[in-house]
């Protein structure tokens, strides 16, 4: 099969082709992404002179692109976005430019296309937040709620993407997966902040409290998730994917990481909190599990212990970014005072 796979380029997508053309080698993947300061063609370079994998530069809001590019797909796995949640504080107009208005022309590319699966990527963070100390989940009937302009905007695109499928019968389906982590991912992240903060000695900034609760999926988990929802996951459906069974707050996955990279709790620092920061995400994955066979395999602490090697070993891959994400940081931090 061919798929058209956007925004592979990125941290996920990336981790996804790489995923799919190891474990299905009758398939070809063409990767449609705008290379925004987040996507990193180099990340795939070694598989360009593979006849199984294409890049083409462009945005997905492009109509013309769209249409020709899904003229020779049959699948269509939509990952591009704009994804952090501090950027979308300080510049929200990107956000609903790519990740609703561009959703919306692959849509109806797909539609005029008659593509047989599209599958969009999105997050928990639709949900809004729970209170700590809980035993609350989210899941798949969850009212959405989003509280930043990033997770509105996604909450769009989830809305749009489910619109198409109740009005047009456009084959779709939703993965709502939680905080990925691993290799490739932007330094602007916390986990990848927090590594290469420790490689330079730098301590560790940790919002307001460090109380705040995130269900931590590592990323071929989740690339797995997504195999399994292509395979027999059923069109017009949503399935939520996280990586955990029991809260892990901000401040216990920071020590974790100190004690991984054997390091002491003088890194930690506390710093001015997030606007309208999220207190807890936690995920009910059974549906996936129930319905599809999916579970994670990694513990945290396996997943955490491969990401740190991978930061270790891949300096040359993370420094221009750091650079950018942390002038990023610093302007944030001026606007805030
Ligand atoms: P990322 O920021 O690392 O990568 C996004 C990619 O999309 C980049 O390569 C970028 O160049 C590309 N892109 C952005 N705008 C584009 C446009 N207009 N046209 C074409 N390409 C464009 O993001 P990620 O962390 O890999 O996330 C991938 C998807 O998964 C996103 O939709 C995100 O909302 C969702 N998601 C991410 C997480 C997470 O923890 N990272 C969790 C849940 C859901
Ligand atoms: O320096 C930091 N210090 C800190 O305490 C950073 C960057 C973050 N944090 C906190 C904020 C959050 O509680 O860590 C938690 C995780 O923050 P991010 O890595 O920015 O992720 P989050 O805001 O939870 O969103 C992520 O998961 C859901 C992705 O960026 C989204 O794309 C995805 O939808």
């Amino acid at each position: 099969m061919t798929f058209l796979v956007t925004g592979g380029a990125g941290f996920i997508g990336t981790n996804f082709i790489r995923y799919w053309l190891e474990n299905h080698p009758q398939d070809k993947i063409v990767n449609l992404d705008r290379l925004t300061y987040a996507g990193d063609r180099k990340n795939l370079t070694d598989l360009e002179n593979s006849s199984r994998y294409q890049f083409v530069k462009g945005d997905i809001g492009n109509q013309g692109l769209a249409n020709q590019l899904m003229k020779e797909a049959e699948v269509v796995v939509h990952f591009a976005a704009e994804s952090h949640v501090d950027r979308s504080i300080e510049n929200p107009e990107v956000f609903l430019q790519t990740n609703i208005l561009g959703t919306f022309n692959l849509l109806e590319a797909a539609l005029k296309n008659k593509i047989k699966r599209f599958h969009y990527i999105s997050t928990d963070e639709v949900f809004g937040e729970l209170p700590l100390g809980t035993k609350e989940k989210f899941n798949e009937e969850t009212k959405f709620d989003p509280h930043s302009p990033y997770s509105a905007s996604k909450a769009g695109a989830d809305h749009l993407v489910l619109s198409y499928y109740h009005t047009f019968g456009l084959p779709i389906t939703i993965t709502n997966c939680s905080n990925n982590y691993g290799p490739y991912q932007y330094p602007e992240k916390f986990i990848p902040r927090m590594i290469t903060n420790i490689l330079d000695g730098k301590k560790i900034p940790i919002y307001g409290d460090g109380q705040y609760v995130r269900d931590w999926l590592y990323v071929t988990d989740h690339c797995r998730a997504i195999e399994a929802v292509l395979r027999w996951g059923k069109p017009g459906q949503t399935y939520c994917v996280g990586g955990l069974t029991k809260d892990v707050s901000n401040l216990s996955l920071a020590k974790m990481i100190l004690k991984i990279m054997g390091k002491g709790e003088e890194y930690l620092e506390f710093v001015v909190d997030r606007a309208g920061h999220d207190r807890r995400y936690a995920v009910d994955w059974n549906k996936i599990k129930k319905e599809l066979g999916w579970k994670p395999k990694e513990t945290i602490k396996s997943g955490l212990v491969k990401t740190v090697f991978w930061y270790q070993q891949n300096e040359s891959w993370w420094r221009e970014k750091k650079k950018e994400a942390e002038e990023f940081y610093q302007k944030l931090a001026a606007k805030k005072i």
